[in-house]
């Protein structure tokens, strides 16, 4: 393992000290950013959510994970889920997390809960941002952006590049719901990984470390860090809360602006509203007036006219 001779990210509270850790390795460790009152009211509704959800045949699997996995359970979209799960992407660290890899203005691409149950199969690893088209030296052919596809992606080793790579384009926030275990399945991470302009090489055995926290830390990785959930070989779920953040002008994982439910729409503040993409950015995102707080839904714009 190359990893015995480096003094790898450990949990800590300080946030200068994580965000010069996602910087160096790729992904970091926040403890205790929720008390344990607030992970237990948070584990409390998401695994309430699963279980109705589940019962109801309103569950999601996500094939690509693991095929033939029908034992995890994804809980989509839990903007709309109940308010006290809002504390999760307005929470001051991951913000600054979020800002210190992306900058001011970002977005949550997507807020989901990933419940890994015993018995699960064992999550490919992976990187959240494989859709970037490959930097190019003046004159060599370019990748057309609308032909990529995550098959097509480029796969190697996770050793830096010696040639240009992109930088990250998003962040994923994980939120250690439960305790995180190596027998729960804690996620598993490559170090440095997001420096290899690179998606790991499914034929090749990569040298990762899987990530412990109690219930209440921050896990955060670039979206350029190799990731997958680990195998839960314990008797309990393991719940994951993803506050994903990507950069204003890249398209969000869930289409924030048409799938949050009216009634959280009305009652939501016009910052909230800004982090879920209902203020256009630099006039990108706008439905009439590109310089408004929060756009307007389409029925409220000028429809055809005539004098
Ligand atoms: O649940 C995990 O540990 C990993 C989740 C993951 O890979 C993702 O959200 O991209």
């Amino acid at each position: 393992m190359p990893w015995s001779d480096v003094d790898l990210p450990v949990a800590t509270p300080e946030i200068d000290v994580a965000c010069r850790d996602l910087s160096e390795f790729g992904y970091c460790v926040v403890e205790d950013a929720l008390s344990t009152a607030e992970a237990a009211a948070v584990s409390g509704r998401v695994l309430d959510q699963a279980v109705a959800e589940r019962s109801s045949a309103l569950d999601y699997t996500y094939p690509a994970e693991a095929e033939g996995d029908d034992v995890n359970q994804w809980v989509y979209q839990l903007i709309n889920k109940g308010s006290v799960l809002h504390r999760l992407p307005e929470h001051d660290i991951a913000r600054q997390l979020a800002t210190h890899v992306l900058g001011r203005d970002h977005l949550l691409s997507s807020f989901d809960s990933h419940i890994t149950y015993p018995g699960n199969l064992a999550m490919p690893l992976h990187a959240d941002q494989w859709w970037m088209p490959s930097p190019m030296i003046p004159g060599d052919d370019y990748e057309r952006q609308g032909n990529i596809t995550r098959a097509g992606a480029r796969t190697g080793f996770h050793e830096p590049a010696t040639h240009a790579i992109n930088g990250p384009f998003a962040l994923n926030v994980m939120w250690m719901i439960t305790d995180f275990t190596i027998a729960n399945g804690a996620t598993r991470v490559v170090p440095m990984s997001h420096l290899s302009g690179n998606v790991p090489d499914a034929t090749l055995q990569h040298p990762e470390v899987q990530v412990e926290g109690r219930a209440g830390s921050i896990l955060a990785w670039d979206a350029r860090t190799w990731h997958g959930a680990g195998l839960n070989t314990s008797t309990e779920p393991r719940v994951g809360v993803t506050t994903y953040f990507c950069g204003p002008m890249i398209r969000q994982l869930t289409n924030m602006v048409y799938g949050t439910r009216t009634e959280v729409r009305d009652v939501a503040t016009d910052e909230f509203l800004a982090l879920l993409g209902f203020k256009p950015w630099s006039s990108y995102g706008m439905t009439d007036d590109p310089s408004c707080a929060v756009v307007k839904p389409g029925d409220d714009t000028a429809a055809e006219m005539h004098i």
